[in-house]
Formats: structure tokens, C-alpha cells, sequence
């Protein structure tokens, strides 16, 4: 059933909702390209590892269409080889994009492909992505029609995840996250006057951030903006005496560090070394005081 007027949208198998085993290599290189897209650069590397094992490959032939402008679609797609091209067209030509696909019913007759050496129009050529680039993520993020059109020059594969797929795994996250962390904001001496409410609000500002062994976290005499609570792994804190670097404490799971700078600006008063590797959960100054208005009004407020 396919003809000039599907895309890889339509394609059933993009709509492959399992794990797919993949290699160390395949896995890296998702990864990365997780990392750099604005849709997915907010998860963790556990979330990331999760979206990648469902992420699956699927074939574009050359000419063949990945993305139409103007139409709906949810995947993400993440080009692992091949050349494609992106063309964005204006709203004029949009709209004939558009009048073509409500012409699209089950009984009508295949479109006529564009005779040879006439290209289909797409529009303005705006960008060829290379392996590691990923696209798609706009329809996805903001439920609206495709931005641009995507269309394959040479045979390409990618690795696609439906949309609602993805929203799933990560909605759970953000559930998970905040059941997670309400509990343990309110254990933080400075921020136990904050209501259940401002716990969850504060639970989705908290940043997954992680530090190889030996890595500085805080530097003592450097003004810090970020309180810091552990999830896994071991850090050192540490203070110079007399010239020399005294160690203070270690911290481990579930305890916090740093929180000092949520309330004042003075410089660390002490060093902060990862010594295995570490996962914490960090939340500054700003966002703090974005989501909760003027920290010391909350700090200093009476609990009834
Ligand atoms: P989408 O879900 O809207 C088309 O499907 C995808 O093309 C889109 O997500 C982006 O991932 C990708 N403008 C719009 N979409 C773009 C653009 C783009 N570039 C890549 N995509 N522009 C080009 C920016 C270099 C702006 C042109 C005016």
C-alpha cells in the first residue's frame, strides 16, 4: 500500500513498540544523538539508555519521503546512515501540502510520481543533517503539524521511537522523579518549611548530574548557586588547614551538599570530591527562586 503521497510516518514498522537488541556502538552513538537533541538532552543516562533499547531501525529508500511538512506525525528519528535533506516550505506551499493529503482517501488511485528529472517541490532546502542528527522532535514536543519535510537522497536507516511511546517512559520518569525527590527536599533543614505543593514543584526543577571518580563538585572559596543531593556514590569533603587539604566527612546515598548556596552567596566553604563515580540531583539558586518566589520569605516562614 505504498505510494508517492506515504511517508515513513505512516509506516506501520516505525510503529514498532519493543526492545530492540543493539550493539555497544549503536547504543553510543543514540546516546549522543539523545544528548544533543532539545527533545531528550533533560534525561539521565539510565533515561537515555531506556528510550535508546526501544528505539528501533527502519529503512528509508532514496527519494523516498521520512517527514511531511504540514502532516501529523509523532516519531523521532535519528538518521544512522545515508544522506537526507530537510526542505521547509512557506505557507503557501504548505498549504498545497496539505490539499494533496485531505485528496488522500483508500479508493483513490496513486498519485502520479513527478515526471522524470521534476523533482517534487518541498520547498527551501534548509538543512542536511549527517549521521547523529536527529529530527522530528518538533511535531512530538508540541503536538503540531511537521515543520519541514524530510526526504531520503541516498537508501538511509534510522532508528525511530514513536512519540507517545517516548512520553510514556519519560511521564513515568517525571512521576517516579517526583515521589522520589518530594521525599527528600523534605529531610534539607533549609527548605523543611516548604509545602507538599513546592516540594513537587521543586522535584521537577531538580537536574540529573554525574561525576567520575576524583572529580570536583564544589570548590572550596568559589561562589556556588547549586545544592547537590546524592542518589548513588561517594564523595569527600574537604577543607585546607594550614595550606593543607583536611578531609571533613564522607558523604554517601541520601545525603546533600552545597545547599548553603541556595540561601547566601558566600564562597564554598569546602571542597567536594567525587570518590567513586557519582549520581546526584542538583537544583540552583534561579530556578529555586523562579519557582518559588524570594527564598528567604520560605525559609524564614512559620510552619502551622
Ligand atoms: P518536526 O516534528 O516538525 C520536521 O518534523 C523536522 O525537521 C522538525 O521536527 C525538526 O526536527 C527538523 N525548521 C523546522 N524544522 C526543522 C528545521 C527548521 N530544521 C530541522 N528541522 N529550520 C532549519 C533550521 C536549520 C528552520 C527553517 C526556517
Amino acid at each position: 500500500v505504498s505510494g508517492p503521497t506515504r511517508t515513513k510516518d505512516d509506516d506501520e514498522e516505525t510503529k514498532t513498540r519493543e526492545k530492540v537488541p543493539k550493539s555497544d556502538e549503536q547504543m553510543q552513538m543514540i546516546d549522543k544523538a539523545l544528548m544533543r537533541n532539545c527533545l531528550s538532552s533533560f534525561l539521565d543516562a539510565e533515561q537515555r539508555q531506556e528510550v535508546a533499547e526501544y528505539m528501533h531501525m527502519v529503512e528509508a529508500a532514496e527519494d523516498e519521503v521520512i517527514i511531511r511538512q504540514g502532516e501529523f506525525g509523532d516519531t523521532f528519528y535519528i538518521l544512522e546512515s545515508g544522506e537526507c535533506e530537510i526542505f521547509v516550505a512557506k505557507k503557501s506551499e504548505e498549504t498545497t501540502a496539505e490539499d494533496s493529503e485531505s485528496e488522500l482517501d483508500p479508493d483513490a488511485e496513486e498519485m502520479p510520481e513527478p515526471a522524470a528529472g521534476q523533482p517534487a517541490d518541498f520547498g527551501t532546502m534548509v538543512y542536511r543533517p549527517v549521521p547523529g542528527d536527529s529530527f522530528g522532535e518538533l511535531a512530538l514536543m508540541y503536538a503540531a503539524p511537521r515543520a519541514a519535510t524530510i526526504v531520503a537522497k541516498t537508501p538511509c536507516r534510522l532508528w525511530a521511537i514513536e512519540g507517545h511511546m517516548y512520553q510514556a517512559m519519560v511521564q513515568d520518569t517525571v512521576k517516579e522523579r517526583r515521589s522520589k525527590y518530594e521525599g527528600f527536599l523534605g529531610q534539607v533543614p533549609v527548605l523543611s518549611n516548604l509545602t507538599p505543593s513546592e516540594r513537587s514543584t521543586i522535584s521537577d526543577a531538580l537536574v540529573s548530574v554525574e561525576y567520575g571518580e576524583g572529580d570536583v563538585i564544589i570548590r572550596e572559596g568559589e561562589v556556588g548557586d547549586a545544592f547537590y543531593f546524592i542518589e548513588r556514590g561517594t564523595v569527600e569533603v574537604s577543607r585546607t588547614m594550614d595550606g593543607e587539604a583536611q578531609v571533613l566527612a564522607q558523604l554517601e546515598e541520601n545525603n546533600f551538599f552545597g545547599e548553603a548556596a541556595l540561601i547566601s552567596q558566600q564562597p564554598r566553604n569546602a571542597t567536594v570530591t567525587a570518590v567513586t563515580a557519582v549520581k546526584c540531583v542538583s537544583l540552583d539558586r534561579s530556578s529555586f527562586y523562579r519557582l518559588l518566589g524570594p527564598i528567604q520569605n520560605i525559609i524564614t516562614r512559620k510552619c502551622f
